[in-house]
């Protein structure tokens, strides 16, 4: 990752190991949130655990900044629902389009508070897809690959985080058009988990049954990334 400081492997280690053995007494979900400031709309402190705030907004890519503009964006939607379909950003643009404002924490530190977005609700979406009850996983691809590979960026989420009211599928930000270089034409956000969940330059969301680890998942990251309980590295 472009810009991470990766910590370094004993600590990952450790830190996994305290989870796993909070997830086998069943005391994860019990565990304490730790950060500092007054509540957000998750009932959790404002700056979660080791996170700085910033005020610029940097940029975090694999090194490949894809050139996707509105005429050439496709969003597809397919697995688990009635009929799979791929949205073109004018039919994208005609769903039912909301404003929130959210945080941002990425897993490399730092932490943009407040972002004015503008787009779709990741739950409308499932809503008007008519997921399959059976479905329990999302699985998101972007059209960005590891440069010098067809690796594309992809991540994972459970549809229960997906369904977050705040989780979205973002065209504006500030009141002005996602620039290329944040994810434009269309991102998703997740403001209650680290960043990488939300892939810039989306391209296809599945639901599926079955969990399946995305890019950064397989290389070490946490599949569930809480940033509240300092859930960055998800294997030893
Ligand atoms: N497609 C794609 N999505 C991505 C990334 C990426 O490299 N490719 N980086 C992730 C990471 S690690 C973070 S912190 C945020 C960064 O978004 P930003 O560059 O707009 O700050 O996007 C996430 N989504
Ligand atoms: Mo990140």
């Amino acid at each position: 990752m472009k810009n991470a400081k990766i910590r370094p492997l004993y600590e990952r280690r450790q830190a996994f190991a305290e989870r796993q053995a909070a997830r086998e007494k069943g005391t994860f979900q019990g565990l304490a949130p730790q950060g500092s400031g007054p509540s957000n709309t998750h009932g959790m402190p404002k700056l979660p655990v080791d996170q700085r705030e910033v005020k610029n907004w940097p940029v975090l890519d694999l090194g490949d900044v894809p050139r996707v503009d509105t005429r050439s964006w496709t969003l597809t939607v397919d697995g688990l629902v009635q009929a799979p379909r791929t949205f073109s950003f004018e039919e994208f643009c005609a769903l039912p389009q909301t404003e929130d404002v959210s945080d941002f924490h990425c897993v490399t530190g730092w932490s943009r508070m407040d972002n004015r977005w503008k787009g779709v609700r990741f739950v409308d979406l499932a809503n008007l897809m008519n997921v399959a009850p059976d479905a329990r996983h999302v699985w998101i691809e972007a059209y960005d690959v590891a440069p010098g590979t067809r690796i594309a960026y992809t991540t994972n989420v459970s549809l229960e985080e997906a369904v977050q009211p705040d989780v979205m599928l973002v065209h504006t930000w500030e009141g002005a058009p996602l620039a290329r270089e944040h994810g434009g034409p269309v991102r998703m956000i997740t403001p209650q988990l680290y960043a990488w969940k939300g892939a810039k330059w989306i391209k296809r969301i599945t639901f599926a049954e079955r969990d399946r680890p995305g890019f950064w998942e397989v290389r070490g990251y946490s599949n569930t990334a809480l940033p509240w309980y300092n859930d960055r590295y998800g294997q030893p």
